[in-house]
């Protein structure tokens, strides 16, 4: 596998890994506010992080390469408010896309179009999982703190959460 190519996937798979390590931790306080429904959509995130992170693990054995599980940060243990949380998850969305973006940069520089066509349903995931985002603080905006309307948003993300189910290989869709 191109060194340059494996290397960039193996930053890529840190940044997943954190990225479940933060929505895990944004779940955890969710569930500690009383905010049951939003911590089974931040549960279902951080285990989606998880099955992407485990995608690219799996892509990188499976071609030869080597995949570096590697040792994360601890992610923050309080939040201001719920809002907060969702700022914070957006922002961190739009990070992750900004390094898809340069994976995709350097399978094109490198010409690996395999590896190109593989990280496409990365770029599409990045694309839907910063609409959600932005759609939930967007409620959020509007709730402005209002207790009833915070009470039907909890029970709103809950409704709509979708467990998402583990990948067998790295060509399974997650
Ligand atoms: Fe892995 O999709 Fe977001 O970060």
């Amino acid at each position: 596998m191109n060194i340059r190519v494996e290397k960039a996937i193996n930053d890529q798979i840190i940044k997943e890994a954190s990225s479940s390590q933060f929505y895990l931790a944004m779940a955890s306080w969710s569930e500690n506010h009383g905010l049951n429904g939003t911590a089974k959509f931040l549960y279902a995130q951080s285990d989606e992080e998880r099955f992407h992170m485990l995608k690219l693990v799996k892509f990188v054995n499976e071609r030869g390469g080597k995949a570096i599980i590697p040792a994360l940060e601890q992610p923050p243990v309080e939040f201001e408010n719920l809002e907060n949380v969702f700022e914070l998850l957006l922002n961190h969305e739009i990070g992750v896309t900004e390094s898809i973006n340069n994976l995709v940069d350097i399978c094109l520089q490198e010409k690996d179009y395999s590896t190109h066509n593989f990280v496409q349903w990365y770029v599409s995931e990045q694309l839907e999982e910063e609409a959600s985002a932005r759609s939930v603080l967007d409620k959020l905006k509007l709730i402005d703190g209002d207790k009833g309307g915070m009470y039907m948003f909890d029970r709103d993300l809950e409704k709509a959460t979708v467990l998402a189910a583990p990948p067998t290989s790295a060509t399974t869709k997650a």
